[in-house]
């Protein structure tokens, strides 16, 4: 069902130039992806921190006027706790290890990706995108692109917004889902005169990391929330899920590839399938998973066995997906339509 990209990784971390001096490129990952002007673009999560220091830990983070400050704390601290790659915590506050923003690559073939000259990105403004921008899917609706990203700061992590016609001006929406809300995934067509969106609550004392649906007349104001998917006990998406891009319009519903990842942090992929006039109601769900981490590059890495997609294109049956491996790298998959709706007719 599932063809990699036999070049994979397409994008590591060596491949991309750091934002600024003093700063390294330390993960390339979570790729939104589009098509404009006949080119398949990429909007890279690169995720940076300070050059390492001997001794101590680093970590960059923006003020609230967009300025890049540095926090070090000594290694030896025992207030210092780095049990988790992705997190720094200190006495009780946390930081992320890494600090992202969104590039722009751009391809002829799909496979080959470069930065345009000069470089074009996205990076975090203003209190609530402090920590930075994170995983963006993005969605053509009615000519115009529509960017949902994790924003994170020290308020927490919820989904920010910005459009553009032309990829040259952007209009920042500002904070579409308060936190904590995550993988937001936007229909890229009205179904019965709204407009529609997946997003990812989290409320772990009470409830979990499910898959809700809202809608909306103008896509800036959004109710109508409905809980559609929560994780399975025991299952490979018993910990937490979200929607991976927009949902692909069939023949048989609303086709949704998600990540689904148990307590222990392992992602994969599955599918689900929406009814086409009702999307609260799902046909079908993956018992099993799409796909699973598999190759070194999804196994072992920043963060090992993590795939994790939020961008996606779509030519008459193919999907070429692009996806993030172990936190660390870029990969690539074409998967075909028909065999994902079989495998969602044959039980999953
Ligand atoms: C969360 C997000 C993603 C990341 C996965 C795996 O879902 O932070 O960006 O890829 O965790 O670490």
């Amino acid at each position: 069902m599932i063809q990699r990209f036999l070049e994979n990784p397409i994008l590591k971390p060596s491949m991309i130039t750091p934002s600024s001096a003093g700063m390294a490129v330390e993960c390339t990952l979570n790729p939104g992806a589009f098509e404009f002007n006949g080119q398949t673009w990429l909007l890279v999560r690169v995720a940076e921190r300070p050059v390492p220091v001997e001794g101590k830990t680093t970590v960059s983070i923006f003020d609230d006027k967009g300025a890049l400050k540095i926090l070090s704390f000594d290694n030896a601290d025992p207030d210092l706790n780095l049990s988790d790659a992705r997190a720094v915590s200190y006495r009780g506050t946390a930081y992320l290890s890494t600090l992202s923003h969104l590039r722009l690559l751009c391809s002829d073939d799909g496979v080959h990706f470069h930065e345009p000259k000069p470089s074009r990105s996205l990076t975090g403004m203003g209190s609530l995108e402090t920590y930075g921008i994170e995983d963006c899917r993005v969605a053509l609706i009615e000519g115009r692109y529509y960017l949902t990203f994790t924003a994170v700061s020290e308020n927490g992590v919820g989904v920010g917004m910005i459009s553009t016609r032309d990829w040259q001006t952007f209009k920042r929406h500002g904070m579409m889902l308060p936190p904590h809300n995550k993988d937001c995934a936007l229909f890229e067509e009205k179904v019965n005169d709204k407009f529609w969106c997946l997003h990812r609550p989290s409320s772990p004392e009470l409830g979990g990391n499910y898959i809700w649906l809202a809608s909306s007349p103008d896509l800036d104001h959004w109710g109508n929330h409905v809980c559609i998917a929560r994780t399975r006990p025991d299952m490979w998406d018993s910990g937490r899920i979200g929607a991976g891009c927009s949902p692909i319009k069939t023949e048989k519903g609303w086709l949704i590839i998600y990540h689904g990842a148990t307590n222990k942090n392992r992602y994969c992929l599955g599918a689900m399938l929406l009814d086409l006039d009702d999307p609260t109601r799902v046909i079908a769900r993956s018992k099993s998973p799409i796909m699973e981490p598999a190759e070194t590059y999804e196994t072992k890495g920043f963060f090992g066995e993590v795939i994790f997609t939020n961008g996606h294109v779509v030519h008459g049956d193919e999907i070429t997906m692009y996806y993030g491996a172990a936190d660390e790298v870029i990969c690539g998959a074409k998967i075909s339509i028909q065999a994902v709706l079989t495998h969602l007719a044959s039980g999953g």
